[in-house]
């Protein structure tokens, strides 16, 4: 029952709470999860912006008032929470995507039981602190750590839980699906990519070497959005190649804490086997043109560090081209035009982010009606989503929800429409006001 602008009041503390721990909350970030420091103040910066936007909701959060096709009659829609909302999160944005989810659905009127990635349990933790003391009352924000098995099933296999927001493998978000469709539960995922850069031959290649190096190396390579693929017209591989080889090179491996570093850990040791084993599957498929082994000199021995690889002469449909890794590999494909690199792009079963590097105005437009992605940029990366516009993939990415932005509403409130007669007397709609 409390207002939403007074409930947004409390997002917007918290905000101001997170902006003020900025630091402190980047560095534990850091010690816990491993991305460099400037990473994990963005981290940070992104549950800031979502906890502001939301708290403007607070005071937004329309429905539609129309008119009714009977006299003396009024017709409006609302929206309501739909009770307590289930979040489970990934450990690669330990604390913007939680707030991506508790956000809107606090915002909204829900109470939030979270259950942060078993990698990340310490961030949730400084989370939960400042929503405390923000002033969220007791019992709206319940954190509970530990495994899927034991707590991600409870959560969604509970009765009292209406909806459940996940970000994480494409494996467990369908076995998730598939539990929560037994209780005709909302589920909202957020799961897997492949996500693509293409370059056409009269693209910027300096810029285009720095979007495809901050997009495939940037977080170790660990985000939904990081660039796996670089789909490059034929005439400009070599040039395209001379460049990112020369600038990988030059990437420093090693601690996230060390302002000099360019490029963290992976976040664990499974992690690295599968880089590893999915390096082998490209030995066999492509050209390895540089990286491809763990890094086990001097300081970095004994940590989960992984050198920045890239293989040349890929195809569009070998494994490396097709399945998520996860980490710091990247893959240049050859093409020859800009339709053989559309259809390579889309060529995937994932759909989140998707980029094109090109100064042909038309070609760009091309592209951003083609790309079968839920976000496309023009001569940028394939990351740096802004909180304000919707965030999600087409295909096997999700299923058809999106976070951020006010849709996001959309995933924690129910429609209520309601009718208001005040005419007196019982009227029939579709009857009444129509010949017999
Ligand atoms: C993610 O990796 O799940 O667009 C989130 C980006 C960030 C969010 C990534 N703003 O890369």
């Amino acid at each position: 029952r409390t207002p939403a602008p007074k409930r947004g009041e409390i997002l917007y503390a918290f905000g101001a709470l997170m902006a003020e721990h900025k630091e402190r909350l980047a560095r534990a970030m850091t010690r816990e999860m491993g991305k460099v420091l400037a990473e994990a103040r963005g981290d940070v910066q992104e549950g800031i912006d979502i906890a502001y936007l939301m708290a403007g909701e607070g005071r937004r959060m329309a429905g539609e008032t129309v008119p009714s096709e009977l006299p003396d009659k009024w017709a409006m829609s609302i929206r309501q929470p739909l009770g307590v909302a289930g979040i489970i999160t990934p450990w690669n944005f330990p604390m913007a995507i939680p707030c991506w989810k508790t956000m809107p659905a606090l915002v909204t009127g829900n109470t939030v039981v979270f259950k942060p990635s078993s990698d990340t349990p310490h961030c949730a933790t400084l989370l939960v602190e400042l929503m405390a003391e923000a002033g969220f009352p007791p019992g709206v924000v319940n954190l509970v750590t530990g495994s899927g098995g034991e707590v991600g099933d409870a959560i969604v296999d509970s009765p009292d839980v209406s909806i459940i927001s996940f970000t994480g493998s494409s494996t467990t978000g369908r076995e998730i699906a598939q539990r929560a469709a037994r209780r005709l539960k909302r589920v909202s995922l957020e799961l897997g990519g492949k996500n693509g850069v293409v370059v056409l031959g009269d693209a910027d290649l300096d810029l285009a070497t720095d979007g495809v190096l901050w997009s495939a190396f940037g977080t170790t390579g660990q985000r939904c959005t990081a660039a796996s693929r670089v789909i490059v017209e034929r005439s400009v591989v070599e040039p395209l190649l001379q460049r990112l080889e020369a600038r990988t090179r030059a990437l420093r491996l090693g601690s996230g804490l060390d302002p000099a570093v360019d490029v963290g850990p992976l976040i664990n040791a499974g992690a690295v086997d599968k880089v590893d084993s999915y390096v082998g599957i490209g030995r066999t498929e492509a050209e390895l043109v540089l990286g491809g082994r763990r890094a086990t000199e001097g300081d970095l021995a004994g940590g989960h560090f992984f050198e920045p690889t890239i293989f040349a002469a890929v195809g569009a449909m070998d494994r490396i081209g097709q399945e998520e890794i996860f980490g710091p590999v990247l893959s240049v494909i050859p093409v020859d035009d800009y339709g053989s690199a559309m259809l390579a792009l889309n060529q995937t079963r994932y759909g989140l982010s998707s980029s094109v590097f090109t100064r042909d105005i038309n070609k760009a437009f091309r592209a951003m009606r083609d790309f079968e992605t839920g976000i496309v940029y023009v001569n940028a990366g394939t990351t740096g989503a802004e909180v304000h516009l919707p965030f999600g993939g087409w295909k096997e990415t999700g299923n058809g929800h999106r976070e951020a932005g006010h849709i996001a509403l959309d995933t924690y409130t129910e429609w209520k429409s309601i009718y208001v007669d005040f005419s007196g007397r019982l009227q029939r709609a579709q009857i009444d006001n129509q010949p017999a």
